[in-house]
Protein backbone atom coordinates (compact mmCIF):
# COMPACT_ATOMS: atom_id res chain seq x y z
CA UNK A 1 0.00 0.00 0.00
CA UNK A 2 3.19 2.47 1.03
CA UNK A 3 3.25 1.94 -3.11
CA UNK A 4 0.40 3.28 -3.80
CA UNK A 5 -1.54 0.57 -4.26
CA UNK A 6 -3.92 -1.41 -2.62
CA UNK A 7 -6.17 -4.68 -2.23
CA UNK A 8 -9.12 -2.95 -4.10
CA UNK A 9 -7.17 -1.72 -6.63
CA UNK A 10 -7.81 2.09 -6.15
CA UNK A 11 -4.81 4.63 -5.58
CA UNK A 12 -4.37 5.90 -2.39
CA UNK A 13 -1.73 7.99 -1.27
CA UNK A 14 0.09 7.45 2.47
CA UNK A 15 0.27 10.49 4.25
CA UNK A 16 4.05 10.78 5.92
CA UNK A 17 3.36 10.72 9.53
CA UNK A 18 5.36 12.48 12.30
CA UNK A 19 5.46 10.32 15.86
CA UNK A 20 5.01 13.07 18.69
CA UNK A 21 8.01 12.75 21.18
CA UNK A 22 6.85 11.43 24.82
CA UNK A 23 6.22 13.92 27.27
CA UNK A 24 8.12 14.51 31.18
CA UNK A 25 6.36 16.20 33.65
CA UNK A 26 9.39 17.88 36.06
CA UNK A 27 8.09 17.67 39.44
CA UNK A 28 9.56 19.58 42.54
CA UNK A 29 9.13 17.94 45.85
CA UNK A 30 8.24 19.62 49.35
CA UNK A 31 11.15 19.31 52.18
CA UNK A 32 11.20 20.96 55.37
CA UNK A 33 13.91 23.54 55.34
CA UNK A 34 14.12 25.39 51.51
CA UNK A 35 12.51 29.21 51.89
CA UNK A 36 9.67 29.40 50.11
CA UNK A 37 10.76 32.56 48.25
CA UNK A 38 13.51 30.71 46.93
CA UNK A 39 11.29 28.12 45.68
CA UNK A 40 9.10 30.89 43.99
CA UNK A 41 12.53 32.11 42.39
CA UNK A 42 13.34 28.83 40.85
CA UNK A 43 9.88 28.37 39.23
CA UNK A 44 10.23 31.77 37.63
CA UNK A 45 13.64 31.66 36.51
CA UNK A 46 13.81 28.30 34.87
CA UNK A 47 10.09 27.52 34.46
CA UNK A 48 9.37 31.13 33.54
CA UNK A 49 6.06 31.56 35.54
CA UNK A 50 4.55 34.81 37.07
CA UNK A 51 4.83 35.51 40.56
CA UNK A 52 0.93 34.50 40.94
CA UNK A 53 1.89 30.72 38.95
CA UNK A 54 4.86 30.45 41.12
CA UNK A 55 3.38 31.19 44.35
CA UNK A 56 0.29 28.76 43.46
CA UNK A 57 2.52 26.43 42.56
CA UNK A 58 4.79 26.58 45.38
CA UNK A 59 2.22 26.58 47.83
CA UNK A 60 0.83 23.13 46.23
CA UNK A 61 4.09 21.43 46.25
CA UNK A 62 4.27 22.62 50.13
CA UNK A 63 0.74 21.29 50.73
CA UNK A 64 0.61 18.25 48.90
CA UNK A 65 4.11 16.96 48.76
CA UNK A 66 4.83 17.71 45.00
CA UNK A 67 3.71 19.25 42.05
CA UNK A 68 4.26 20.07 38.53
CA UNK A 69 6.29 22.64 37.31
CA UNK A 70 6.25 21.89 33.69
CA UNK A 71 5.71 19.09 30.97
CA UNK A 72 8.64 18.97 28.68
CA UNK A 73 10.49 16.36 26.05
CA UNK A 74 12.90 14.37 27.67
CA UNK A 75 16.34 15.89 27.18
CA UNK A 76 14.30 19.49 28.20
CA UNK A 77 12.91 17.97 31.08
CA UNK A 78 16.54 16.41 32.06
CA UNK A 79 18.43 19.90 32.08
CA UNK A 80 15.72 21.43 34.07
CA UNK A 81 16.02 19.25 36.67
CA UNK A 82 19.94 19.14 36.12
CA UNK A 83 19.59 23.30 36.83
CA UNK A 84 17.30 23.07 40.04
CA UNK A 85 19.02 20.71 41.50
CA UNK A 86 22.67 22.39 40.86
CA UNK A 87 21.36 25.94 41.56
CA UNK A 88 19.42 24.55 44.67
CA UNK A 89 23.08 22.94 46.33
CA UNK A 90 24.92 26.10 44.97
CA UNK A 91 22.34 28.18 47.26
CA UNK A 92 23.00 24.91 50.08
CA UNK A 93 19.18 24.53 50.24
CA UNK A 94 18.47 20.78 49.83
CA UNK A 95 15.55 21.08 47.03
CA UNK A 96 14.68 18.07 45.06
CA UNK A 97 13.52 18.23 41.40
CA UNK A 98 12.52 14.85 39.54
CA UNK A 99 11.55 13.77 36.26
CA UNK A 100 8.35 10.95 35.39
CA UNK A 101 7.04 10.15 31.85
CA UNK A 102 3.30 11.61 31.24
N1 LIG B 1 8.17 23.52 53.01
C1 LIG B 1 9.06 24.64 52.80
C2 LIG B 1 8.96 25.62 53.97
O1 LIG B 1 8.03 25.54 54.76
C3 LIG B 1 8.74 25.39 51.50
C4 LIG B 1 8.86 24.54 50.28
C5 LIG B 1 7.84 24.55 49.32
C6 LIG B 1 9.99 23.75 50.07
C7 LIG B 1 7.95 23.79 48.19
C8 LIG B 1 10.07 22.96 48.91
C9 LIG B 1 9.06 22.99 47.95
N2 LIG B 1 9.92 26.54 54.07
Amino acid sequence: DGDGGNQTGLLTRTLPKTARPSLYRVLLLNDDYTPMEFVVHILERFFHKNLEEATQIMLHVHQKGVGVCGIFTYEVAETKVTQVVDFARRHQHPLQCTMEKE
